[in-house]
């Protein structure tokens, strides 16, 4: 009875150990990234000196492209939230219309042809069994720098006067419309504002994650705060 009752506990013990080593392991499957990879860590230094090329309720942004070091980058979707977050910011969220409406004359201004948003559709590992993301298309859209939904794809989100998700697209169909699926079986789980590419003005549409993109990036409340609380004194 002692024996297997040891027995057991040692069992259980192990199976927990194995649980935590796979849940470290299954971390870069949890931002959705087929390639494993994880979120990049703050650089206090780089958090310290980030640009600050316009300011919108308290948070500071910049265009990869107004940056000499990063001008010519063009990156996956992951890469583009893992360059903002050395930063202490994230790819862009755009909650209201005046935000949307400010990334749009950024775009405008620079002559931008697109740019990657932290916008992410949860169709990966623990997104599963969620009957309030579905239909996925039109609710299974979040903002993944600070986990916030995004209002129905298919209809002008509250407090906005216009969808920003374009009535068009590759299958001359309202977005999402994860075109790229039916081509080669990649899924459109990312979210890019395009500047006229199909004839349809600055728009979001859904796009492979894999496209290589300039971005905007925006501070992020969280990785601040930890920087604050871990170098003290630091200018931020
Ligand atoms: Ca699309």
């Amino acid at each position: 009875m002692k024996f297997s009752l040891i027995t057991l506990t040692i069992c259980c013990c192990i199976a927990i150990c194995f649980a935590a080593i796979s849940e470290v392991k299954n971390g870069g499957s949890k931002t959705g990234d087929p390639k494993g990879r994880f979120l990049t860590l703050p650089v206090p230094s780089k958090c310290s000196n980030r640009p600050k090329k316009f300011n919108y309720k308290g948070h500071n942004y910049f265009y990869s492209g107004q940056i000499p070091e990063l001008a010519n980058k063009r990156v996956d979707w992951l890469e583009a939230r893992n360059i903002c977050r050395e930063y202490c910011m994230d790819a862009v969220s755009i909650e209201t219309q005046e935000e949307n409406n400010l990334v749009y004359k950024l775009i405008q201004e620079n002559d931008v042809p697109y740019i990657w948003t932290s916008g992410r559709l949860c169709d990966f590992s623990g997104c599963e069994g969620r009957k309030d993301l579905l239909p996925k298309n039109l609710n299974g859209w979040f903002w993944s720098a600070n986990r916030e939904k995004i209002q129905p794809t298919n209809r002008i989100p509250v407090g906005w006067g216009y969808n920003p998700w374009s009535s068009t697209g590759h299958k001359k169909v309202p977005q999402p419309d994860n075109a790229e699926f039916d081509i080669n079986q990649t899924s459109e789980s990312c979210l890019s504002v395009l500047n006229n590419v199909y004839s349809d003005g600055i728009a979001w549409h859904d796009v492979a994650c894999y496209h290589e993109k300039p971005f905007i990036c925006e501070d992020n409340d969280e990785l601040l705060n930890y920087v604050a609380a871990t170098n003290p004194g630091l200018r931020l």
